[in-house]
Formats: C-alpha cells, structure tokens, sequence
C-alpha cells in the first residue's frame, strides 16, 4: 500500500544516532567553539576601543598674526600643545578665560589637557585685533566617558596618530583572521 511506503520512507529519515558523541552534546561544543572565536573577536573590538580613546596631543603654531591650524578637534581628555614660532610674542587665551597661556616668547610652548566635552573659542591677547583667533572642539568620546589619564606632555605630536591608528587595523584584521580560521575549522 501507497501507505506503507510512505511510512518506510519517513522512519528512513529520522536521524541516525550512530555517532559517539550525541548530536545535542556535539551541537553545544559548535557553539562554544564560535562563542570563545566570538569573545576574541570582542575582546580585539574593546582593545581597539580603549585604545583609540587613548589621548594625543595636537600641535598649534602660533605666528604672526595666526594660530595654524586655527580649527582644532580633539576628543575628550586630548591636550594640545600651542607652540609660539615667532617672531612675535603671543598668547593662547580661552575667550571664556578657561586657559590662559600667559606671555609666550618664541620658541615657548603652552599646553592644555581637555576634559570637558564643547566648543572653545580662543585668541591671542596682543593680536586679536588683527585676526588672531582660534576654535577648539572638544568631543565626547563614544562611550560618554573621559579617556582617563592624559599623556603627559612629551612634546609629541598629531603624526602619532597614524601609528595608532595603524596598530589599531592590524590588531583588528588579526582578530578577523582569527574569527575565519576558526570558523573554518568548525565548518570542516
Ligand atoms: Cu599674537
């Protein structure tokens, strides 16, 4: 009977339990196998994280009669260094008086860590009358929080940027890699 058949086939493909692990048991390690590449994954992520809201320090010439660059965007807990390059003498002066550089002969520098998220317009105290004016935005990090501690002054500059960021790439690319390599050896 048409029946039967149809019977016989169906036991026919009800899974087989031949294996030595059972199925579920076997099913639970995939998963846990792809939870641990998961959390690698993660943990790369967060590490870039935490490393770009690590702080830099941008430079600022000041000239006359001219802060270069004159917009400057850091995120929270950046500092930027403004160094005078002369000939005259000039100041960087928060137009909320939040900063003030005081009198800056050639050659001397000036620097201020950035903990508050905003706009801060400056400008120099002798030249203002003359254009000498400058824009500090200040961001918020992703996560709304302060990156903590500031680096301490060094002198370096915004070039350092780069590095981290290609540090960054490559931390990121290995825990893909990672991710793949495992991912394979789950699917193989
Ligand atoms: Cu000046």
């Amino acid at each position: 009977m048409a029946g039967n058949q149809r019977h016989r086939e169906n036991s026919r493909l009800t899974p087989p339990v031949h294996t030595m692990t059972p199925p579920i048991l076997g099913e639970r390690g995939k998963v846990l196998k792809l939870r641990s590449a998961i959390s690698i994954l993660s943990a790369a992520f967060v590490l870039s994280i935490a490393m770009g809201g690590q702080a830099f320090a941008a430079s600022v010439s000041a000239k006359d009669f001219v802060f270069v660059p004159q917009t400057v965007t850091i995120n929270v807990g950046d500092s930027i260094t403004w160094t005078n390059n002369g000939p005259s003498s000039h100041t960087a002066t928060a137009d909320d008086s939040s900063f003030d550089s005081g009198t800056m002969n050639v050659g001397n520098t000036f620097s201020v860590t950035f903990n508050t998220p905003g706009t801060i317009p400056y400008h120099c105290n002798f030249h203002q009358a003359q254009g000498m004016v400058g824009t500090i935005v200040v961001n918020a990090l992703p996560g709304g929080t302060s990156s903590g501690e500031p680096l301490p002054n060094t002198g370096a500059n915004s070039s350092t940027g780069p590095f981290i960021w290609l540090g960054l790439s490559l931390l990121v690319a290995g825990g893909g890699i990672l991710l793949a390599l495992r991912l394979r050896r789950l699917r193989a």
